[in-house]
């Protein structure tokens, strides 16, 4: 097999549910071989982890554990547990992303200050710890990916906040690329995925709009699946992808491509 992931431990977080992108890549990965650690968003009632435990096990997680980026104590115990458990990691995928409700509807300028920390914090600034607790486990070769969207370099009604942390979390992925790059030629890169109905784009007005829109407007007149972006994953975690690092890779039916 030409895609080969075998003897790779890669951590994976932002499995939500089976509608998640995280869980199309986690599964694409395990197709190809690779030994998986799952992290999930602990609650309260702990329902998240018994849902993506039961989602996960048939793909035999050597390690599951709560992951609140919002929580450096957390971030910790996660990388503690991998260097006890794994003593190496071979890729990350960060796959997350949250604003408040408030935000996501009407006007960007009334976004306030601490509703503009949190997205950032959550969906920009978390690759960045992640990244420089994974430093010292990272094996040579390694790969981390992240999710973006287009509304980081277009204005994509309702979007707002959240487009201007993609365009900080899509600068992340270069200075990261820069920073991990020299010593054990670690690549970062981004996957900017089009529209797919998951848990955080149902939620929003005007999901269903854009996605017909991509059905009538993208070259390939459909949109993608959390399968096609699962494969992408694999591909930039794998050796095939070595020379690739920095990069936003679109998979998005082409849609970015058009004029108008
Ligand atoms: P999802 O709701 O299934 O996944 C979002 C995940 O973020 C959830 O698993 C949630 O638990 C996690 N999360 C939120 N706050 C967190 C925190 N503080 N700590 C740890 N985890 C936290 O939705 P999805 O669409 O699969 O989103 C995954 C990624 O894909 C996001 O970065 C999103 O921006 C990106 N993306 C989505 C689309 C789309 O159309 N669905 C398109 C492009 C990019
Ligand atoms: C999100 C908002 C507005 C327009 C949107 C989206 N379009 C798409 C999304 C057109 C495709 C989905 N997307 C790319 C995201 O990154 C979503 C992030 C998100 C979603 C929610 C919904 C529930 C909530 N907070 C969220 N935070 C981030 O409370």
């Amino acid at each position: 097999m030409l895609l080969d992931l075998k003897g790779k431990k890669i951590l994976v977080t932002g499995i939500a549910n089976n509608r998640s992108i995280a869980w199309g890549i986690a599964q694409q990965l395990h197709a190809a071989g690779a030994e998986l650690g799952i992290t999930y968003l602990p609650d309260a009632k702990g329902r998240f982890e018994s849902k993506v435990k039961e989602l996960t096990s048939p793909l035999n997680p050597s390690l599951f554990l709560p992951l609140d980026v919002q929580d450096s104590r957390q971030i910790e115990e996660v990388f503690n547990s991998v260097e006890k458990e794994w003593g190496q990691l071979d890729g990350l995928v960060h796959c997350l992303a949250f604003a408040g409700k408030e935000e996501l509807v009407g006007d960007y300028s009334a976004t306030t200050p601490e509703g503009f920390a949190r997205a950032l914090e959550i969906s920009a600034y978390s690759l960045a710890p992640l990244c420089k607790h994974g430093k010292n486990l990272f094996s040579q070769g390694a790969g981390v990916v992240t999710l973006t969207y287009l509304g980081a370099e277009r204005a994509i009604p309702n979007y707002n906040v959240m487009g201007v942390a993609k365009a900080a979390l899509e600068a992340s992925v270069r200075y990261l690329s820069a920073e991990l790059g020299p010593e054990k030629e670690v690549r970062v890169n981004a996957i900017s995925a089009g529209p797919i109905r998951t848990l955080a784009s149902s939620a929003i007005g005007g999901i269903l709009e854009m996605i017909h829109n991509v059905e009538e407007k993208a070259p390939l007149r459909r949109t993608v699946t959390q399968t096609e972006v699962g494969n992408t994953a694999a591909f930039l975690l794998s050796d095939l992808s070595s020379g690739i690092s920095g990069q936003t890779i679109y998979v998005d039916s082409g849609y970015c491509i058009n004029g108008m």
